[in-house]
């Protein structure tokens, strides 16, 4: 039985330019329909529309150029058809930059107790006001458009990394089937991105079939999904190293759910191009700060008077201003401490991606990469 498949990279969407290349890490520009993305990036995440405690002005401020929104908590509030008659979602939160969004498919896994997965969709039953929600892959796609994301991500199904046996099989088998419903229902192909999503879990077989399908779809970019739930991290890296030894070479790679700063550092030298995760945003409210010797608590009793910033030479508005005790005076009483860590997190980030872009282009990544690790593993503070 011959595919019908549909095209998806006849668009104008995207353009993608590897610069240079070092083993198999690769320094790009991402074009998007709102301007250019330097690759590898870290994406900041924005569930809601909204990056927790920062202004869109603050994370243009950060050197962030595209950043993440999701489909499931955009469809519920403020809603697909609200996002649509205002303008889409760059209007609504007046950012002018690029915007990806994820298709809800993470949610299968993160409020697995709430919502019922079958051939058509998933059904989730809201842990606000107990409404339901019918997410088939049209539906997906739909909302995507309408909130008018640059990058759109299909829907997948998605299952606890972990998981062996027969449920990943279905899992990844099924993925690929909705791929099909996701391109069809797809309406604004000129001027909205589609990525699908590998699946597999720690199979190599069942990442390779899926690798295989999804390539013939002939997409903008592809995703690496179904890692960073709890696997070894050698279990891990051997399937990001497999996923991106088979996907296109010309096209952008986004591992999905990546933020540990070393996991952006090894999965960038193993080829991937987007990460995104809440990590650096979560645990900065939990007053952790990432820094180049490892993480800081600044919860800890010896930050009290400690009158350094957060690391010393960084470059962020948290750092220019505020210290360590600061920040450990206030983490329990203000919000305005949470925002200062927050802000130092992404910096952090967005900037690590920078250097090792950089260093890419200058014949000095192997160099940056040693000096990373001496330092992220070393004890100093
Ligand atoms: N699929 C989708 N979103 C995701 C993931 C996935 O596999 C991950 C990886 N666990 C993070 N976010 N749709
Ligand atoms: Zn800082």
């Amino acid at each position: 039985k011959k595919l019908k498949t549909e095209s998806l990279s006849m668009n104008k969407a995207l353009k993608f330019v590897v610069h240079k290349t070092c083993n198999k890490a690769r320094a790009s520009t991402l074009t998007l329909p709102h301007g250019d993305v330097l690759t590898p990036v870290y994406m900041p995440v924005g569930t809601k529309g909204t990056i927790k405690g920062l202004t869109s002005q603050e994370m243009e401020n950060l050197g962030c150029r595209l950043l993440l929104g999701n489909t499931y908590h955009l469809a519920y509030q403020p809603g697909g058809n609200y996002l649509e008659k205002v303008g889409g979602l760059h209007k609504f939160m007046n950012w002018k930059y690029n915007i990806l969004t994820d298709s809800g498919g993470f949610q299968m896994v993160s409020l697995s107790k709430l919502c019922e997965i079958s051939e058509e969709g998933v059904k989730f039953e809201s842990p606000v006001d107990g409404s339901e929600m019918f997410l088939r892959p049209e539906d997906s796609v739909h909302n995507q458009n309408q909130i008018g994301a640059d990058i759109m991500m299909a829907l997948d199904d998605v299952v606890q990394t972990t998981t062996v046996g027969e449920r990943m099989k279905i899992a990844c088998e099924r993925t690929v089937r909705w791929i099909d419903r996701n391109i069809q229902a797809h309406e604004r192909k000129d001027v909205q991105n589609l990525y699908p999503i590998v699946q597999g879990g720690l199979d190599f077989d069942l990442r390779k079939y899926c690798l295989d399908e999804l390539i013939k779809r002939d997409a903008p970019g592809y995703a690496i999904g179904g890692l960073a739930g709890g696997e070894d991290k050698q279990d891990f890296w051997k399937i990001v190293n497999y996923c991106t030894d088979h996907l296109p070479k010309d096209k952008p790679r986004y591992l999905m759910g990546v933020g540990y700063p070393d996991d952006l550092i090894v999965c960038s030298c193993l080829g991937v191009d987007q990460f995104d995760c809440v990590f650096s945003t979560r645990t900065a409210r939990f007053g952790t700060a990432f820094t180049k010797y490892g993480f800081m608590r600044l919860k800890n009793a010896d930050k009290e008077f400690d009158l350094k910033p957060i690391e010393e030479g960084c470059e962020c508005p948290t750092c220019q201003r505020y210290s360590r005790s600061f920040l450990h005076n206030t983490i329990a009483k203000e919000e305005t401490a949470c925002h200062l860590i927050s802000q130092h997190n992404l910096y952090f980030l967005l900037n690590l991606m920078k250097q090792f872009r950089q260093s890419i282009l200058d014949d000095r990544m192997e160099e940056f990469v040693n000096e990373f690790f001496k330092n992220y593993f070393s004890h100093e503070k």
